[in-house]
């Protein structure tokens, strides 16, 4: 088709507004409401504010654009130009990204960070041959256990439908003799709904945003791990940006990720409150189920170890001297 004059002189300058304005997916996996998404949803306004509206961030929340296991490939092909993992959900393609997904490794803030240090650089790294760029990472709040009857042991787990997130919880249930079935976020509450899931371990978070306490009333409060999101960018797209807007854009990934940890913090009291207020009873563990679950940790550990190799020795020696 050959094209008129006015036709092609208006679609020219079309183009010509659209290099003015930068337009960006990022996908998530997480409700709107959640903390990380406001965090994710601020840091996009930020952008905005100081590129004087050049760089357009839509953050597409709820799994609504991608899966969440499929945001990283999403962004490593550049089908969204930035995106937020869950690193832990990646550990069966390398090891390392489940190192915040092994239970009691890292079991408060502080050693959280601590690992978060340590993991950093060889994280970097792998996403940089993945043709991404880590932006900023913020754990989920403590992970206790979510369960339909009271437990004084793991052995009370047996046979239990438990929902797992990752491939460590998968292989928590494995180990306490539950039965996984693997459900995100996104559709957890029609899980419980039908009856599908019984017991999962998670934060006070998720477990206020997929309003569990209507379907389970106990939530062993056993601060296991803190696993966490991270916010990755297509490197390509990010190179493709003019200096002062990939500045802004670094600039407000460093302000999310403090923010982002203090949110997390102050938060985690807040949702058990919510919780309980809701009807849920928040239990400590007793000491039987806490050294079971401890021993759970130990032997996913080992298990971890020998999977990720010199990379993984590395990153537990440098965590075990800070
Ligand atoms: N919430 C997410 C991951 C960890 C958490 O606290 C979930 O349950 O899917």
């Amino acid at each position: 088709m050959r094209l008129t004059l006015p036709f092609a002189l208006a679609s020219f300058a079309l183009a010509g507004a659209a290099c003015a304005q930068t337009q960006w997916d990022l996908p998530t996996g997480y409700p709107a409401g959640n903390f990380h998404t406001e965090n994710v949803t601020q840091f996009a306004a930020d952008i905005d504010k100081a590129t004087s509206g050049k760089l357009k961030i839509t953050v597409h929340a709820n799994a609504s654009l991608f899966k969440a296991p499929e945001i990283k490939r999403a962004v490593q092909g550049g089908q969204a130009q930035m995106g937020e993992i869950l690193l832990s959900n990646f550990s069966n393609e390398w090891a390392i990204f489940g190192t915040d997904g092994l239970p009691f490794l890292a079991d408060s803030y502080d050693a959280s960070l601590k690992l978060y240090k340590a993991q950093k650089p060889v994280l970097e790294k792998k996403l940089a041959e993945q043709g991404m760029l880590l932006l900023f990472s913020v754990p989920w709040p403590p992970q206790g256990i979510y369960v339909k009857k009271p437990i004084n042991s793991a052995a009370d787990l047996q046979g239990v439908k438990w929902r797992a997130y990752n491939p460590a919880t998968a292989r928590i249930a494995e180990l306490v003799g539950a039965q996984p079935v693997t459900v995100q976020a996104a559709e957890l509450s029609q899980a419980m709904a039908t009856g599908v899931v019984e017991s999962y371990m998670s934060s006070g978070s998720t477990g206020y945003d997929t309003k569990t306490y209507e379907h389970i009333k106990y939530f062993y409060d056993m601060q296991a791990w803190l696993p966490k999101n991270a916010l990755i960018v297509n490197k390509a797209a990010f190179d493709a940006l003019d200096k002062p807007t990939q500045a802004a854009v670094l600039k407000a990934g460093a302000d999310a990720e403090t923010r982002g940890w203090a949110l997390s913090k102050s938060k985690n009291n807040e949702y058990l409150e919510l919780l309980k207020k809701n009807g849920m009873s928040i239990i400590a563990p007793s000491a039987q189920l806490k050294s079971d679950m401890k021993k759970v940790g130990d032997t996913m550990l080992q298990e971890w170890l020998l999977k990720s190799g010199p990379d993984g020795q590395t990153v537990i020696d440098a965590y075990k001297k800070m």
